[in-house]
């Protein structure tokens, strides 16, 4: 409770109740009196002066106009303080909502950093993407698909060269590092997001226009970090199913491995 201001004798209280005090308790000698969060003591006894009495009634009626106006204005700050954080808070949580929920007809594509590289992996006609580990990485293996897994087989590999994607169709990025940290980066797209060895991070966007876009890291990466540079070919869908057609699905990548390898044991051609 804040501390009281005295004032003295029935005088005092008299002219406080003049001032919209009212007693609320008699304690002992003194009386108490309120005025809203305002209030004051007064010693119960005659021998008090009269411009004393003025000067200290002058003091607790300046006291419980300041206390109120102190009060007033704390509950007005901390108002408009939750007006303010609740007007900054609430359109960005509508934002990020729409940045994190995927469109459920996105096309997937999963793009791997790599000191200094970019590959990138679609699904096959079963639209599944394989499971993947980089504990399987190899040279044969870039991506470290799982070989045992079935959805791996028809899905398509595309090792250090451009993306290609269809114009006006939402597409979710999926992210990943077999290395160190990378951040796939095309200023264009006006989203980036960072790729962390060991966990799957994602964003998605519709590319609204065709168009050849540079893409960057956006994380210090290494030496060739400022050369760690790709290329996404936004076009119409025809023109990405044309290119979707030239490339090489995991399957067709596994068994060119095996067949050099096979020719290499033996010592033909
Ligand atoms: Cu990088």
């Amino acid at each position: 409770m804040p501390r009281l201001p005295r004032v003295s004798g029935p005088d005092a209280v008299r002219a406080l109740q003049r001032l919209g005090f009212e007693v609320t308790r008699q304690r002992g000698s003194h009386i108490v009196m309120r005025r809203g969060t305002a209030g004051c003591v007064v010693p119960n006894h005659r021998e008090i002066k009269t411009g004393t009495l003025a000067g200290v009634l002058r003091q607790a009626g300046i006291s419980a106009d300041r206390r109120n106006h102190a009060f007033t204005a704390a509950v007005t700050a901390k108002a408009e303080t939750g007006v303010g954080v609740t007007a900054l808070l609430v359109p960005g949580l509508f934002v990020w909502s729409r940045f994190v929920n995927v469109p459920s007809d996105a096309t997937v594509v999963e793009v791997v950093g790599q000191q200094w590289q970019w590959s990138f992996r679609l699904p096959g006609k079963d639209g599944k993407l394989g499971t993947s580990d980089t504990r399987d990485v190899t040279a044969e293996n870039p991506l470290g698909v799982i070989a045992k897994d079935p959805n791996g087989q028809d899905d398509v590999v595309v090792e250090a060269a451009d993306l290609h994607l269809p114009v006006g169709k939402p597409v979710k990025m999926l992210l990943r590092s077999i290395d160190v940290l990378h951040d796939f980066y095309v200023p264009e797209f006006r989203a980036k997001m960072d790729m962390i060895p060991g966990s799957v991070t994602y964003y998605w966007f519709t590319p609204t226009r065709t168009g050849t876009f540079d893409v960057l890291c956006a994380e210090l990466c290494g030496a060739a970090h400022a050369q760690m540079r790709s290329k996404v070919v936004v076009e119409e869908e025809k023109d990405y199913h044309a290119w979707l057609e030239k490339q090489r699905t995991f399957a067709e990548l596994s068994a060119q491995g095996n067949v050099a390898k096979a020719s290499y044991k033996t010592g033909s051609e």
